[in-house]
């Protein structure tokens, strides 16, 4: 039984560009399980691994069994049904299936197209993929596995029971690392998993609706001396790498045996003296003193905490984040005495935002003096499978519908605008004269990436570029704020019916031109020495 295991490039790639290059570990868990069952898994990473598309169609066309695909936006489902169609028409035969959050929330959708998918993996797939190969393999019927939904002989799509999820995480097996040499060749970094799901039920997250759905504990995590193993087999397998990012959502876990978790698997990072920097996920709630220095202590060096909004209202009532903004504020200033880097997730723009809403969140960034550009461009994705996306479609949020109905062929999200109309022309236009900025981020990530290759090189030299860089994204930041602000004050100002919007506006975007002309310039000048 072979089995081809899929991550395609994005469809949008300009925007995951300034993504730091990183494996999946889901296809990494997945390939680990399977092999560990003594069948043979390959993975298919197009990003990691380089390859255009018709490489990847080619590697796809020998004899396997499955090919299965992972997906986490929508925008990955327009490349894997062209690869589909490719397949199928040059005669592949393989059953197609496909898993991951994307894939889990809208397997109706995905099964209803037609020739495309022989099945959906739902929710962790492990275990379901396991015991879809050897029924497959077996001529077993598919009606008998747990946690999978298919498409029958006859074209009817059947939904058999959830599996429960996994609830001893440390009876995995570590994720394996096929693609991370590659990774680790263009200057990307390993990331790992120390626990799934989260305890948190916001507004707008995805994650407590997926780890939710199919009963078991919705947050596990796995055991301090399973993870010290796995960090440990980690550098020794790698010993070039120079920081690792953990994509647990929350990277300590909360109560009494929790918090003794945490320090256990700090200290054990500490004696392991891996000589790598850490990047986490934290809550500002969770941030203290005495957590700071044991995550010191550890080499963390980056925190990226879910700030969200600069008002009270907006985070509790419309992101149910559970947190105020004296938290968040407390916390940014703690890490910042320790010297810890932290990138604040910030929403500037939802449904019901208003322009003395937004002057408060520019406020708020400005008083905790950490923003990114990612951050002061964004806005709600309402996901219809969130709670925010269910309230709004079943009528218990009222929101402004827009006047176009989309055309996609599968929606994920509640398509919305802003009630408030000076709020809707703000981001409209933020969004088109930040385009501009595209490049920077990307040339940003580049140089990152060739830091990284040269750290076990010449660690001074890196070390020096490193500073450089911080200082030069800070740079890039205040000044997209700065462009921010300036929009802004003259949207504040401005009727809408006015004929100088427009001319303000081709002004405004030459600036930002000229700007990132000159940025970028520089840049390449620093990634070329
Ligand atoms: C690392 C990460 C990334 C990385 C790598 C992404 C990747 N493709 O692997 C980068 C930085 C590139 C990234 C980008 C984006 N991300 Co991201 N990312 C994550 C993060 C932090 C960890 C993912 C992870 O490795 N989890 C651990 C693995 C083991 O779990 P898993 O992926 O869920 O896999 C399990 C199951 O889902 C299932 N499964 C998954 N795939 C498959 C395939 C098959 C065949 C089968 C059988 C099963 C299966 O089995 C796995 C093992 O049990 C998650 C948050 C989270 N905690 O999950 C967000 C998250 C997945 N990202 C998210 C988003 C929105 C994005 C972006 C769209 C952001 C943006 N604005 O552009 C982009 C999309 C880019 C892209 N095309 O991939 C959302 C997804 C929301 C949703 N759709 O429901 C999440 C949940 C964050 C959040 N809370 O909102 N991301
Ligand atoms: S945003 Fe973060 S804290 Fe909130 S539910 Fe999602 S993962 Fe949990």
């Amino acid at each position: 039984m072979q089995i081809q295991l899929v991550r395609l490039r994005d469809a949008r790639t300009n925007d995951v560009l300034h993504f730091p290059k990183v494996e999946s570990l889901a296809l990494g868990y997945l390939a680990g399980f399977l092999k560990s069952k003594g069948l043979e898994a390959e993975i298919i990473d197009e990003e990691v691994m380089g390859l255009q598309r018709k490489q990847t169609i080619e590697s796809l066309q020998c004899n396997s069994d499955i090919i299965a695909f992972t997906a986490i936006a929508k925008s990955q489902i327009y490349s894997i049904l062209e690869v589909i169609k490719e397949l199928k028409k040059n005669g592949n035969k393989a059953h197609i299936t496909i898993g991951g959050q994307f894939a889990t929330f809208l397997f109706r959708e995905l099964l209803s197209l037609e020739n495309k998918f022989d099945s959906v993996v739902l929710y962790e797939g492990e275990e379901t993929l396991f015991e879809l190969a050897n029924a497959l393999n077996n001529e077993f019927d598919l009606g008998s596995i747990k946690g999978l939904a298919f498409k029958t002989f006859n074209g009817q799509i059947k939904q058999n029971p959830l599996r429960p999820l996994i609830c001893n995480l440390d009876s995995l097996p570590f994720p394996a690392r096929d693609t991370l040499p590659k990774v680790i060749e263009n200057g990307g970094l390993p990331i790992i998993s120390s626990s799934r799901g989260c305890y948190n039920r916001c507004s707008y997250c995805s994650i407590s609706q997926f780890y939710s759905g199919p009963g078991g504990s919705a947050f596990r995590y796995r055991s301090a001396g399973n993870v010290l193993a796995e960090l440990k087999h980690l550098k020794e397998e790698f010993p070039e790498i120079s920081d690792i990012w953990f994509v647990d959502d929350n990277f300590v876990v909360p109560g009494k045996k929790g918090l003794e978790r945490t320090a256990k698997l700090c200290r054990g990072i500490k004696d392991l003296d891996l000589g790598v920097d850490l990047n986490i996920y934290l809550r500002a709630n969770q941030i203290n003193g005495r957590l700071l220095k044991l995550l010191d202590e550890c080499s963390v060096r980056s925190i990226f905490i879910g700030a969200e909004a600069g008002t009270n209202y907006t985070l509790q009532q419309i992101f149910k984040k559970n947190l105020s903004i004296e938290q968040t504020k407390r916390a940014i200033k703690l890490c910042g005495q320790r010297g810890i880097n932290v990138d604040p997730g910030f929403i500037m723009f939802h449904p019901w935002s208003t322009l003395k809403e937004i002057e408060s969140n520019i406020r708020f960034l400005e008083e905790i003096g950490q923003f990114t550009l990612y951050g002061i461009v964004s806005f709600l994705t309402a996901y219809k499978f969130t709670p925010i996306g269910k309230e709004m479609l079943s009528g218990e949020r009222t929101y402004k519908k827009p006047i176009f109905k989309s055309k996609e062929l599968i929606q994920d999200t509640v398509p919305y605008e802003i009630a408030d109309e000076k709020a809707e022309v703000l981001l409209c236009l933020t969004l088109k004269a930040f385009e501009e900025f595209h490049k920077l981020p990307e040339q940003f990530a580049k140089l990152k990436q060739e830091i990284r290759k040269i750290r076990s090189i010449n660690k001074e030299k890196a070390m020096a570029l490193d500073k450089e860089w911080t200082i030069r994204v800070n740079a890039m930041n205040r000044q997209g704020m700065a462009f921010f602000k300036e929009l802004f004050r003259f949207i504040k100002k401005a009727d809408l019916n006015d004929k100088s919007i427009k001319p303000f506006f081709g002004h405004f975007k030459l600036k930002i031109r000229s700007y990132v002309a000159k940025e970028s310039g520089e840049i390449e000048n620093l990634t070329k020495n």
